[in-house]
């Protein structure tokens, strides 16, 4: 199972092809959709998010509410797109006029030609790599918009899992220097008032001083990073493997969330504070009776060993740096003058560590629904079913 998604954040659309995906398994577009409203929610959002309403089509792949085991293909509609066009076009030579945006209290228009890049962004390192001085043909591809075809493919990977009872959720912990260490899964009630929070904050009582913390950095005109929870409920033990590095569970999400703009690190479990405990305080203690089954006496491990999945919720953490693009403009040098000058701005977040919880929940379903099929094979979900159903008898409780 795989998928590719493309898309400018100013084109037409962003579209995603997922290929190998069951057949037979029940989805519905409001939950593609709700998933989609999420991510677009959360204080300190841009003004894109007051333009786009985000919404899936299915073009391919899906009958009658079930999937087809024929590939899926998604569109995300651009609706800023009908600014952008003349700048963006796919055969007519880009307009150089700027162009009018909307929705941003700081910013009346961009140009579509940038030349300096923003520390901290893909600009620079993208236009060595491909050869531009016109950094829009980076800025384009490298924006966070891309996440939103993720979330939509994540939301059938969600839907696949539900079937076997794997519940994902996120939450904020952190926003810039205000947060705590809370790490682990919520309880269903619990995870629905963090949707209730517009930072998605748990504890909830962080929210007030977190929105004050983000307002706080738009007067002073900065950006604010930090730091989210993304864990799994129901996962059977025995996804991944130990016997290459490549098949390793952890090894596998960490790419995953690595993989999502501006994350600079991911623990599992205990993660760093790992370095300080001693072994006897890190290792959850293993215990069996027959009425319960296999349990542990914690989950420091975050659900994982040997890169296989025990059985535990697994519990993952990652930090979200700051967002590159500031209106003040960070030091930089032009591309074309090579004379120092400030970055400009584009429309962009002051924070998006919300979202990126979000995106995080689409990133760990997918890697979950792909271990999935890898363990229980299979062209349908019934076919799935009966090998899941085998596996957990030969388990025994
Ligand atoms: C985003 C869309 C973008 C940005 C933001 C996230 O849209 P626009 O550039 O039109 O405002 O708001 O992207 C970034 C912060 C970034 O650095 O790329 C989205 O859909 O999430």
């Amino acid at each position: 199972m795989r998928f590719l998604t493309a898309g400018e954040s100013h084109g037409p659309a962003l579209v995603a092809i997922i290929e190998g995906f069951p057949a037979k398994v029940p989805v519905s577009r409001e939950a593609i959709d709700r998933e989609l409203a999420r991510r677009q929610h959360g204080y300190g959002r841009g003004g894109r998010m007051k333009i786009e309403q985000d919404q899936v089509e299915i073009l391919a792949g899906v009958r009658g509410g079930t999937t087809m085991g024929s590939p899926i293909c998604l569109r995300l509609k651009n609706r800023d797109w009908a600014r952008w066009a003349p700048a963006m076009a796919a055969f007519a030579a880009p307009e150089t006029e700027m162009v009018t945006i909307e929705a941003d209290p700081l910013l009346a228009k961009v140009s579509p030609v940038v030349t300096t890049p923003r520390p901290g962004h893909a600009d620079l390192s993208g236009a060595f790599k491909y050869g531009y001085t016109d950094l829009r043909n980076i800025i384009e591809r490298a924006s966070a918009r891309e996440t939103a075809a993720r979330v939509a493919v994540g939301a059938f990977a969600k839907q696949l899992l539900a079937c076997f009872g794997v519940e994902i959720g996120s939450y904020v912990t952190q926003i810039g220097p205000v947060g705590s260490d809370v790490r682990r899964p919520l309880t269903p009630e619990e995870q629905a008032n963090v949707e209730r929070s517009p930072v998605r904050a748990y504890p909830l009582g962080l929210t007030e001083t977190m929105v004050a913390t983000i307002t706080a950095a738009q007067e002073a005109g900065e950006t604010l990073g930090g730091i989210f929870v993304v864990y799994a409920t129901g996962v059977p033990p025995g996804l991944g493997s130990h016997v290459h590095w490549d098949r390793r569970l952890d090894g596998q999400l960490a790419q995953a969330l690595m993989s999502i703009p501006g994350i600079k690190g991911v623990e599992c479990g205990a993660g760093f504070e790992a370095a300080q405990l001693p072994g006897s305080q890190m290792h959850d203690p293993i215990a069996y009776n027959p009425a319960h089954g296999w349990h542990r006496g914690g989950n420091q491990a975050g659900g994982i060993e040997g890169g296989i999945s025990n059985g535990q919720p697994i519990l993952l953490r990652a930090v979200m740096k700051p967002i590159p693009t500031l209106y003040q403009g960070l030091p930089s040098v032009d591309l074309k003058t090579r004379q120092p000058r400030r970055a400009g701005a584009e429309r962009s977040d002051l924070t998006a560590v919300p979202a990126a919880g979000v995106v995080a929940e689409a990133m760990v379903a997918w890697v979950l629904a792909v271990a999935f099929q890898e363990k229980f094979g299979g062209d349908t979900l019934p076919e799935m079913k009966r090998a899941f159903a085998a596996y957990r008898e030969g388990l025994g409780g």
